[in-house]
């Protein structure tokens, strides 16, 4: 129920703007905006206004749903001036999350006054979009171009009190919004209208300005928002005020329709759909209600789980039955904690409580209160099991059982306990602690509450948590282990390691497969596909490279020398004719002729293969929905956001399209054991998407 209402207060008008969830400034919102205003200004007895909404937050931008719509008036840009046109003084009074449209709303109003928890931002380009209703010549006016760059084009959020110290803000205070600029009112009277626009952009050093930029820019290769963004902020000051708004709205019309503003609102819209039905499922299944959590071993990834736990407020205790490995893991946290607090994300209470919410033991008869536990020890079955085996004599009855194993099979796992209904596997990306996503998954025998409890408690750690069933690799995991192989054989063919992850690096990836392998390390490719024995095709396995750098000490980052060479201190690896000539040999080993590829068959060859994989997943059901597999990939491996995810893209790029390249390959991926996915043959054939099925 959207409502917009005038009530007057002694000479005061009150506009309230009442639209749930988030007050968004849809065209309903828009249009009774526009009328109470007219009204107000028609009210001789209404000397000041003030805008405010009802609910949880002033207005969090304009309505995203309306997006995919033609443009509706009133629009967004006439409101706003009809606003700050008025004769007489306009107050926002402020709360929540005051984010896009809803800043620009009160940057057109003449002053601004917000609760303390109140923050800013303008986050247009993080949905290939830009401020597109004055925000880039208010908000520069207002703040200063450096800063106005930050929060236009970097996505800066502004606290309230930062966005008083910047001139954002007029005031600021606890309590209601609309008391708050009652204060404001007595405290400054007479208010006069003050509109933004025809303020001028404070002095700025325009070399510190385009250097700021450039570096904002190189940190968002291959968006094209954040470009446009900043060539409209620089309207406010190279071009007169109407023409800057003009070429503003110009540019921003143009983004709605853009291909990358459509596949960030796919992902928008994707993320939330994917909360609600986890939510879904915890209230079809009571969770399980957790005290207290543990987390077997203190490693990089125990230690990062427990942090995840404590942030969310949970009790945990974190067991290592090594004391130096338990004593790196509190080190660990406590630097984390103490990191927190010197960047001020944290107060030293929250710190101190946070870190205390931790205890670290040494013995596995600390779970014994654990309502949750967390398994994170080395990433081998027959040690995973026998700590399971040990845990299921432990825990209490009705304690939930989880392991954090990113490929192994749970089932077995499961299948060392007597409750197998209570085992589940909860797979963290590393670090746990930043990573946004959380493979939970199912095993043949979980109970319905378990697996709520896992999902609830993902969400609860801020997780896009993601529920999967049981095979080697789960999802994220099996679909890069495809996408290595092939990006492996094409260096067998004679693509040079380099040229492969440029190509995947230019098409929005953070790192190419060879970086990634480098980074995450050679023996942990070597263990896996120690572990996979019989499972390798005799393509697979005679395509040994891991084996052959790893028997050279070449491990990758770790050791200074993988696929490529690491001066010392440094991260970007250069190429090494070592492994050149390492692949030379092998290529006569195995009697192949090296031959050039395009760019456009590297890439294609690396996405299709994953196309194929995914579509297979979906066909063992494996994962639910197509979308579940965009959000592991976008959360989980980097897969570039404003591309919408793995099959939003395959079907940007045509399902027809894909089967017949792929079937153009088949002898070479019958020779690796790959078939194309029937599910993928049916819906190129009916002319359907991933996304609509
Ligand atoms: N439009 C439509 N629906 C929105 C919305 C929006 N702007 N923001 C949130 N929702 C819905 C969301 O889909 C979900 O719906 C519910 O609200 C709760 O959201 C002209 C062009 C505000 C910080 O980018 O960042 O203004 O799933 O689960 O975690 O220049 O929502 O319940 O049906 O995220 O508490 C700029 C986007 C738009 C803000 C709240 N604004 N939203 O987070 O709840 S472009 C944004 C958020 C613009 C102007 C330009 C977050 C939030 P459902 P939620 P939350």
């Amino acid at each position: 129920m959207t409502t917009v209402t005038l009530q007057r207060i002694d000479a005061l008008g009150v506009i309230t703007l009442d639209h749930p969830p988030v007050n968004a400034l849809s065209r309903a919102v828009r249009a009774g905006l526009l009328a109470r205003l007219q009204e107000a200004l028609a009210d001789d007895g209404i000397q000041t206004l003030v805008i405010t909404c009802a609910g949880r937050t002033f207005v969090a931008g304009a309505d995203i749903r309306e997006f995919d719509l033609p443009l509706q008036e009133p629009h967004l840009p006439e409101v706003l001036a009809a606003l700050e046109a008025s004769p007489k003084p306009v107050i926002a009074a402020l709360h929540g999350t005051v984010l896009g449209g809803g800043l620009e709303l009160a940057l057109a109003c003449h002053y601004r006054v917000a609760a303390t928890a109140a923050t800013f931002a303008l986050p247009e380009v993080s949905l290939g979009l830009i401020p597109g209703a004055g925000g880039t010549q208010r908000l520069p006016r207002l703040v200063g171009a450096p800063l106005a760059l930050d929060m236009i084009v970097g996505g800066t959020r502004l606290d309230a009190s930062a966005a008083l110290g910047a001139g954002l803000i007029d005031g600021l205070g606890e309590g209601e919004p609309l008391a708050l600029a009652q204060g404001f009112l007595r405290d400054h009277p007479p208010l006069s209208p003050r509109p933004t626009a025809v303020q001028t952009v404070p002095p700025f050093d325009p070399d510190a300005f385009e250097a700021q930029a450039r570096g904002l820019l190189r940190k968002l290769p291959g968006q094209e928002a954040p470009v446009l963004a900043l060539d409209a902020l620089r309207g406010a000051w190279q071009l007169p005020l109407s023409a800057a708004l003009q070429r503003e709205r110009e540019l921003f019309v143009a983004r709605r329709e853009s291909a990358q503003a459509r596949a960030l609102r796919q992902v928008f819209f994707a993320e939330r759909a994917l909360a609600g039905r986890n939510r879904a499922l915890a209230k079809a299944a009571p969770p399980v209600a957790l005290r207290q959590v543990a987390v077997i071993g203190a490693g990089l990834m125990g230690s990062g789980i427990a942090l995840c736990l404590a942030n969310a407020g949970l009790a945990t205790v974190l067991i290592d039955t090594q004391p130096q490995a338990l004593e790196r893991g509190r080190a660990t946290i406590d630097s984390y904690f103490s990191g927190a607090l010197a960047k001020g994300r944290l107060t030293a209470d929250q710190a101190n409580a946070r870190a205390a919410l931790i205890r670290c033991e040494t013995t596995l008869d600390a779970v014994a209160d654990a309502d949750l536990i967390i398994e994170a020890v080395f990433e081998d079955l027959a040690v995973k099991q026998e700590v399971f085996r040990q845990l299921d004599r432990l825990a209490k009855p009705g304690a939930i059982l989880a392991t954090n194993t990113s490929y192994l099979d749970i089932d077995a796992i499961a299948g060392v306990t007597g409750r197998r209904e209570a085992v589940i596997g909860m797979h963290f990306f590393s670090p746990a602690q930043v990573m946004k996503l959380l493979e939970v998954v199912r095993t043949r025998a979980v109970a319905p509450a378990v697996l709520a409890t896992a999902l609830q408690l993902g969400e609860r750690l801020g997780k896009t948590t993601v529920a999967v069933g049981n095979c080697h690799g789960f999802v994220g995991n099996r679909l890069l282990a495809v996408r290595e192989r092939e990006a492996t054989l094409l260096v067998e063919e004679g693509a040079a390691p380099e040229q492969v992850d440029r190509v995947l690096r230019e098409f929005g990836f953070p790192m190419g497969p060879f970086e990634l392998r480098d980074l995450a390390g050679i023996d942990i490719a070597w263990r896996n596909r120690q572990g996979r024995g019989e499972s390798l095709s005799p393509a697979e396995r005679a395509c040994d490279l891991i084996e052959q750098l790893h028997a050279r000490g070449r491990l990758g980052q770790k050791s200074g020398a993988g696929y490529y060479r690491y001066e010392p201190g440094q991260r970007q690896g250069q190429a090494d004719p070592l492994v050149a000539g390492l692949l030379a040999a092998h290529r006569q080993r195995r009697g192949l002729t090296p031959r050039s590829h395009s760019d456009t068959e590297i890439l294609e060859r690396c996405l299709f293969v994953m196309i194929n994989e995914a579509a297979w997943l979906l066909e063992e059901g494996i994962v639910e929905q197509p979308v579940d597999i965009d959000l592991v990939w976008l959360h989980g491996y980097g897969f570039p956001r404003y591309r919408g995810g793995l099959l939003y893209h395959a079907d940007q790029c045509g399902l027809e399209r894909i089967v017949s390249t792929l079937e153009g390959w088949s002898a070479a991926l019958a020779e690796r054991g790959t078939r194309i996915s029937p599910r993928l043959r049916q819906l190129a054939a009916e002319g359907r998407r991933f996304l609509d099925s």
